[in-house]
């Protein structure tokens, strides 16, 4: 204790009772009083400060010594206990929000499905509701599955290396989805429905009408007695979901070594409704895809019997399709990551 002991106490109770207060003050409202009663021009300590004056000089300086520890106490106990609070309430903040960090960012746009497999969607749901299976096989193939299984003679133009993308080792790029269709035969066993869409390779020049890259779908149904009416049912049925209307078919006569017949699958020109015009080059029809019944020696190669079993098959290019229905006139465009070209649809 110091020369004045009357005033130390009273200083020291008065600190102990400001900063009990402070500590009991549970907002920044609540708080605020306190600092005007004892810090304020008016307030506790400025009250002992005008006091002091009293004192003898010889007092004084420890006095305010004393006063100026407590008043620098004090003030950081408030400064704290703000800090406390300000710390509650953003706490309180982050507990009371939350952020689903998977939602894309508002504003960015959405994208869409690419054209060629919105139309490869839409034809999948058609045949899944007919009882078709939906069928992946793999892009590297073997010879036997893509050539040898489908009755594709061993001198055919197709396995030329003009034709085919061929591997160092001997597997190739199929060039069409049946490979797929060979392996579901293989595997499934008849009666058997599926339907096989894919990305195909040929070794081709590029140009407006060739890509080297592209899609088909390709699809067969076997079972006892499948007959071309059936075909014909299945061609149609598909080919108006396709094209949201009532579509008219023709057959022609066509050759693939893998069905025997073989059709040519024409529509009656949605454009000019047959009367000729420059879509169906005055013809009044529009091939759409290659069809037939199984070549029986394609069934026996995958280990069905055809005295017992026999089926349709048949394929389109989807990529045409979507060229077709968007009246999109150079097949490169499809390919060509410009999304210029891709957000149109
Ligand atoms: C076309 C012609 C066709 C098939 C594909 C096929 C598959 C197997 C057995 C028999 Cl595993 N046939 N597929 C049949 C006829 C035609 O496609 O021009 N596609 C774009």
């Amino acid at each position: 204790m110091g020369d004045s002991p009357m005033l130390e106490q009273s200083l020291a109770a008065l600190e102990s009772d400001a900063l009990a207060r402070i500590q009991a003050a549970r907002s920044p409202e609540e708080l605020e009083p306190v600092r005007i009663e004892v810090l304020g021009r008016k307030g506790n300590l400025a009250q002992v400060s005008k006091e002091m004056g009293r004192l003898p000089a010889e007092e004084r300086a420890a006095v305010g010594k004393l006063l100026n520890a407590a008043k620098q106490a004090l003030e950081e106990a408030i400064e704290v206990r703000k800090r406390e609070f300000a710390q509650a309430a953003l706490q309180a903040r982050l507990e009371g929000e939350w952020l689903d960090l998977t939602l894309p960012p508002p504003g960015a746009p959405r994208g869409h499905l690419h054209p060629i497999t919105q139309i490869q969607r839409e034809i999948e749901e058609l045949f899944v509701s007919l009882g078709f299976a939906v069928l992946d096989g793999p892009e590297v193939e073997t010879e036997h599955h893509n050539f040898d299984a489908l009755n594709i003679p061993p001198d055919h133009p197709a396995r030329d290396l003009q034709d085919t993308f061929w591997l160092k080792d001997g597997h190739l790029l199929r060039t069409h989805t049946s490979p797929v269709q060979v392996r579901g035969m293989e595997k499934l066993g008849p009666p058997l429905r599926m339907i096989a869409p894919g990305r195909v390779f040929r070794n081709e020049s590029v140009d407006a009408s060739h890509e080297h890259t592209f899609y088909q779908l390709e699809g067969m149904m076997i079972d006892r007695e499948v007959s071309v009416a059936h075909l014909t049912y299945f061609m149609k049925t598909m080919l108006t979901a396709i094209f949201r209307r009532e579509v008219t078919v023709r057959l022609r006569p066509g050759y693939f070594p893998f069905v025997e017949p073989g059709f040519e699958l024409d529509i009656r020109c949605l454009i000019c409704g047959g009367a000729g015009c420059p879509v169906c080059k005055q013809s009044g029809w529009v091939e759409q895809l290659g069809c037939g019944l199984v070549h029986p020696n394609v069934l026996r190669l995958s280990g069905i019997d055809p005295e017992e079993w026999n089926g349709f098959a048949f394929g389109l290019g989807l990529t045409r399709l979507v060229m077709m229905r968007y009246a999109i006139d150079d097949i490169r465009l499809l390919q060509s990551g410009d999304l210029r070209f891709s957000h149109q649809f």
